[in-house]
């Protein structure tokens, strides 16, 4: 490896490798890489195609590196050189391809089919702005484009070019391909990521702003940002028929090349779903196999036994509904084709709850998938059964055998053996290195549960990992925390249903009893990360409460040695990867019935965090597994929350007049204290929505919140009891790798 590296610089700069500027040994390993994952494409006779808006693949080097085997290869041959590659890590910009879950899913899927020897490629969009980058300003959260494409990246131009057809004009999409190696190398998949020909990027003006109208040249600039406002639908309608259509072209063109017979299609390809942004792919792909001659009645039909769907929430404001004026606008060709398919349902089923167009001629993408797909699925087992049993019940009743679950993984490639390489090595040490393959065989770990060298060892291995983060936040944030404080961490979206502001109201319930000379036993470290949808108001309240509490906490002397609150800035993968293995506690505190899955509670566990969580998506198989020693559970149930939502009797002003307490922590939000700190407007309207509305039930379950994280923060105190939690989580959390999770899709959807 020293050699061939050396070859290389001398070839493409004309120095040595010790020579060579981080950037340039980036470039020298990019080429590296990219040499042996040449020519290892398949032909299958049956592939996936997994379609999704959202591929939130993080930093690719030290994946492609790991996954290829040649990583500590690497890494010596640039030490031997004096480079380290954890400093050339950093060059790499981070793509950000993804809002959240539902894009790094698709990320951690990709890299699993690829691991499995699947054949099957992802098909999404190359933005290149991404979604915004955050930036904090007077406590806000200011948002700035945030770009990643280089002339040297990732990133593989293709020849491949469509014509996708809009009303009015005709737009040419190209294909960009970026590899992806499964671990082991032997499959090397691929993203395909179309882009407009003639992107302008000087449409973007002052921030994020951009010209919504110009689609022919902004199509691809951003990733839409918003589940939850109505500002440039319309685009994100372009965007997705942009992306399907490519996608569906792409699958005929590959399905012609290989010989295959169209009205064999569903033989050859399936199409999963990823949530419904892809669903217009349903009335494509059928308008497509009638332009090669294919009758309707059996375009349809081949269709219907391609395309696969997966459903990630069950909020009902983020599933899709698309006003029908918007598609006659941008997709007027397809109008005929969702009507037809409309007219059909509404004939075997007279039910207007099943149908696909609704009386306000509003067009429910989520419905087209569930009747012209053969596959439903939810992504926790929660989660699956509130669609049979509540959100989707009418369509369950007619179709019970296309429902099933698949609950979500990660890969444990990135969220173990990279982000924690530590941890990776004691448990090898320990069990040897079949986890890698088959993660399963973590359980062997559980030999080990009362051995005091391990427990030792998996603390100290923690202790590292937070004086590492500690070391960063100062570099990249100027914050100074204690690495021996609890380090409790909520990283997620912002949402209401996440409640980041309940966890917001203990910061101050804490803060109070130490201003009254209560203090707690050990500082305590609570970190948040999200980033907010700029459209999204009372997020960027939330937002704006945290980081005021986290200047009221840090200039006050007789708090801050005990408690510290850090926001960090700009949440995306790469913090992650350093946030999650020096967590101690993982917040995972959605109100019950709203998280479909969570991920990021699989990765705390994973690298020995303990679960401070309600009962609601993947946290009840967590709790299943782990045993309700090893988790901290608390809040009302799915079913008493959906009682009260049904019932319409949740009132939190009457928690709030009734509990003095509460009262005490929601009021402080308008306190003296924090008005000097932070904006009127801002506090106040989170105030009054917390008191008059609440509509997520942040009330519901905070004293019972504050209870439960205070008996976990005193049972931390017997360190040797909390070790062996924490090897517990690590040992348990087998059954969420992404490996079996796709398993679970080839064997029950996919059949490849
Ligand atoms: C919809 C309409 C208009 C504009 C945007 C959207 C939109 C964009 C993104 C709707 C939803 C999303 C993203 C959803 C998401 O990330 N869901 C998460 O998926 C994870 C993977 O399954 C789960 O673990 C999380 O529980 C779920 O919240």
């Amino acid at each position: 490896m020293e050699k061939q590296l050396e070859v290389m610089a001398k070839e493409q700069f004309g120095k040595s490798l010790s020579q060579c500027t981080n950037q340039e040994a980036y470039q020298l390993l990019l080429k590296l890489v990219k040499n042996q994952e040449q020519d290892k494409v398949q032909k299958p006779s049956r592939k996936l195609y997994y379609i999704s808006a959202e591929f939130l693949i993080g930093k690719l080097l030290s994946n492609h590196l790991i996954n290829l085997g040649i990583y500590d290869e690497v890494k010596a041959a640039l030490e031997a050189a004096g480079k380290s590659l954890a400093e050339i890590e950093e060059i790499e910009p981070e793509p950000s391809l993804g809002n959240g879950g539902l894009g790094r899913l698709a990320a951690c899927f990709l890299d699993s089919i690829a691991t499995l020897n699947l054949p099957g490629d992802g098909v999404g969009l190359c933005y290149h702005y991404g979604l915004f980058r955050q930036v904090f300003q007077n406590h806000k959260q200011e948002a700035i484009p945030d770009p990643w494409m280089e002339p040297e990246s990732w990133l593989e131009k293709t020849d491949v070019r469509f014509q996708v057809p809009f009303g009015g004009f005709t737009l040419e999409s190209v294909m960009y391909d970026i590899a992806v190696p499964g671990y082991g190398g032997k499959t090397v998949n691929k993203l395909h990521l179309f882009d407009v020909k003639l992107p302008d990027e000087d449409l973007v003006q002052n921030g994020i702003d951009f010209d919504k109208n110009d689609i022919r040249h902004n199509l691809t600039l951003f990733l839409y940002p918003d589940d939850s406002d109505d500002a440039g639908r319309l685009l994100r309608v372009y965007q997705q028929y942009f992306m399907v259509s490519s996608a569906a072209q792409l699958i005929l063109q590959e399905a012609k090349e290989n010989g295959w017979d169209l009205k064999e299609l569903d033989q050859h390809v399936v199409v999963q779903i990823n949530d419904t942004h892809p669903s217009m792919v349903i009335p494509e792909l059928i308008r497509l196999l009638r332009e090669q001659g294919i009758g309707k009645e059996e375009s349809i039909a081949i269709v219907s036994k391609i395309c696969a769907y997966t459903n990630h929430t069950i909020l009902a404001e983020a599933l899709e509904k698309w006003p029908l004026d918007f598609l006659k606008k941008a997709v007027p060709h397809l109008v005929p084709i969702i009507r037809e398919l409309d007219k059909k349902v509404r004939k075997t089923f007279p039910d207007d709850k099943l149908s696909i167009i609704d009386e306000d001629n509003r067009v429910h993408m989520a419905h087209m998938d569930i009747h012209y797909g053969f596959s439903v699925n939810g992504v926790a087992a929660l989660h699956t059964e509130i669609l049979k049993n509540s959100e989707l019940k009418a369509f369950y009743d007619i179709y019970p055998e296309k429902f099933n679950n698949k609950t979500n993984g990660v890969t444990f490639r990135r969220w173990l053996m990279h982000c924690n390489p530590a941890l990776s090595k004691a448990i090898t040490q320990r069990i040897g290195d079949g986890w890698k393959q088959d993660a399963d065989q973590l359980e062997k770990l559980l030999a080990f549960r009362n051995d005091p060298e391990t427990l030792n060892a998996f603390l100290e291995i923690k202790q590292e990992n937070k004086r590492a983060l500690k070391t960063w936040l100062k570099d990249a944030q100027k914050i100074e925390i204690d690495e021996n404080s609890i380090f409790d961490i909520q990283i997620k979206r912002l949402h209401e249903y996440k409640r980041q502001q309940m966890n917001a109201l203990y910061a101050i319930w804490k803060y109070k009893e130490i201003k009254e000379g209560r203090l707690p036993k050990r500082p305590i470290t609570m970190i948040f990360g999200a980033k907010a949808a700029p459209a999204y108001i009372l997020a960027r309240d939330i937002i704006h409460l945290i980081l005021c509490l986290q200047e009221l906490t840090t200039n006050d002397p007789a708090v801050s040695p005990w408690l510290k609150i850090v926001m960090v800035e700009n949440y995306n993968v790469s913090k992650a990867e350093k946030l999650i293995p020096a967590c101690d506690i993982s917040e995972q505190i959605s109100l019950a019935s709203k998280e479909a899955s969570g991920t990021g509670n699989m990765k705390f566990m994973l690298n020995g965090a303990v679960t401070l969580g309600t009962m609601d998506g993947a946290n009840v198989e967590i709790c299943d597994l782990v045993g309700k020693d090893n988790i901290y559970i608390f809040g009302k149930s799915s079913e008493e929350v959906i009682r009260l939502y049904d019932q319409e009797s949740y009132s939190s002003r009457k928690i709030y007049e009734e509990d003095p307490v509460v009262e005490s922590l929601v009021d402080f939000i308008i306190s003296k204290d924090l008005l000097r700190i932070g904006d009127p407007e801002n506090l106040c309207r989170l105030y009054k929505d917390i008191v008059n509305k609440d509509w997520f039930m942040a009330l519901l379950d905070l004293r019972e919140y504050i209870q439960v994280k205070e008996q976990a923060f005193a049972d931390y105190e017997d360190r040797m009891a909390w070790a062996e939690k924490m090897l517990v989580n690590t040992a348990k959390a087998g059954f969420f790798s992404s490996d079996r999770t796709i398993a679970q899709y080839n064997q029950d959807i996919w059949k490849l």
